[in-house]
């Protein structure tokens, strides 16, 4: 029988692998997207158009998880056999400029998820996945597991925190299914460009290209376990098949710190980096010419900052089967090469455009 998923949040990377995969796997794929994205195609639906699933493919809905009433006549009308909530605030630093809508997107989001699952009396027919993240993990020390104490230091964190707890709580309080994925950071080519990881390799694509001025970056030695947002859409997708519904670590147990993934980068194009200075001083020289290519920008340090994550995904391994298969120089490597393609095909006179102005 053809099954129905539901994919809140399906224009952001996560969404659009997730579709694809589920499409894949033979099912009718119906995705939320908020007003701003549905009346802005061209860039708001952007990934979706990257992976060919605009048009029939994917069945859109406007939408907006902080719209209760929206939500429980969606999930009504759908009747989806599985709920992907992915829609959300993202970017932990913008977090801590505005709490209050990261709660309500990320926390009170969530609830109303749960809630039209509930009220609509589905409990006992829709699978629910929560994407719960390693931001939760905040302090703790690492590595992180399912059982790790969870010390968050964002309000994003925190969000996502009470997020887990209701999902949770949900499960236990009504016999729903719903399950978090706990994930430690994912990247790819249609990673935003807020994100370190694409502000580092489309930094590094247009410096070969003649065309970028100067990297600047916050914290270069927080550490991350950076996995390939594919492999993890596939995980999130194996979380829902279990016959009881858990919570699961998705991680590749591999620590890199922002400033190795700076390396990396300009290695893919030929560069080496060598560190001078220190603190707001420190720079990254290109060795063989002395060009400055990365800086210190203290405006972007956050307040708090989550030094050391590193993911242990036994349990996902042990109960799941799931494992991550790309590692980090392959996705540092996939990453600059697609941003290269960007800038190979554009002439010297669009390079200025905003498509690729540096964000984040
Ligand atoms: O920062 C440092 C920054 O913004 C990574 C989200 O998907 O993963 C992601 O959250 C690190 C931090 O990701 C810049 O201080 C230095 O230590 O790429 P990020 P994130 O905060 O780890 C988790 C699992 C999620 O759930 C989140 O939704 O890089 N950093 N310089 C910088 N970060 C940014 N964004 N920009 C910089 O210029």
């Amino acid at each position: 029988m053809t099954k129905t998923a539901f994919i809140t949040g399906v224009a952001g990377q996560d969404g659009a692998y997730l579709a694809q995969f589920l499409l894949s796997k033979g099912y009718r794929v119906h995705g939320m997207v908020r007003w701003d994205s549905y009346c802005e195609p061209v860039d708001g639906l952007a990934r979706l158009e990257a992976l060919g699933l605009a048009g029939e493919h994917v069945t859109l809905h406007m939408g907006d998880v902080t719209d209760a009433n929206n939500l429980n006549l969606l999930i009504r009308d759908i009747r989806p056999d599985e709920i992907y909530n992915l829609a959300g605030l993202s970017q932990v630093h913008v977090s801590f400029g505005t709490p209050g809508s990261t709660l309500q997107i990320n926390t009170a989001g969530t609830l109303n998820v749960l809630d039209a699952v509930r009220v609509n009396g589905l409990e006992n027919c829709v699978r629910v996945y929560q994407a719960s993240s390693s931001e939760m993990f905040g302090k703790a020390g690492a590595p992180q597991n399912e059982e790790t104490p969870m010390a968050p230091c964002s309000p994003y964190g925190v969000a996502k925190l009470a997020a887990y707890h209701l999902a949770k709580t949900y499960r236990e309080s009504y016999g729903m299914y719903a399950a978090n994925g706990i994930l430690f950071n994912h990247e790819s080519p249609l990673r935003g460009e807020d994100f370190v990881t694409r502000k580092i390799t489309k930094a590094v694509a247009a410096i070969e290209a003649g065309c970028g001025g100067a990297l600047r970056l916050g914290n270069l030695d927080s550490l991350r376990d950076w996995g390939d947002a594919r492999d993890f859409v596939e995980g999130m997708w194996m979380i829902l098949q279990q016959d009881e519904p858990g919570d699961y670590v998705l991680a590749t147990g591999e620590a890199h710190s922002v400033r190795e993934f700076v390396e990396a980068a300009f290695k893919r194009v030929g560069v080496q980096i060598v560190w001078q200075g220190a603190g707001v001083d420190e720079m990254g020289v290109d060795a063989k010419s002395g060009r400055r290519l990365v800086e210190i920008d203290p405006a972007l340090f956050r307040p708090a900052e989550v030094h050391h994550l590193l993911g242990d995904a036994g349990k996902a391994k042990a109960e799941l089967g799931w494992s991550p298969k790309v590692r980090f120089d392959r996705l540092v490597a996939d990453m600059v090469d697609a941003d290269r393609v960007i800038f190979q095909d554009k002439p010297q006179s669009e390079r200025d455009g905003p498509t690729w102005k540096m964000a984040g």
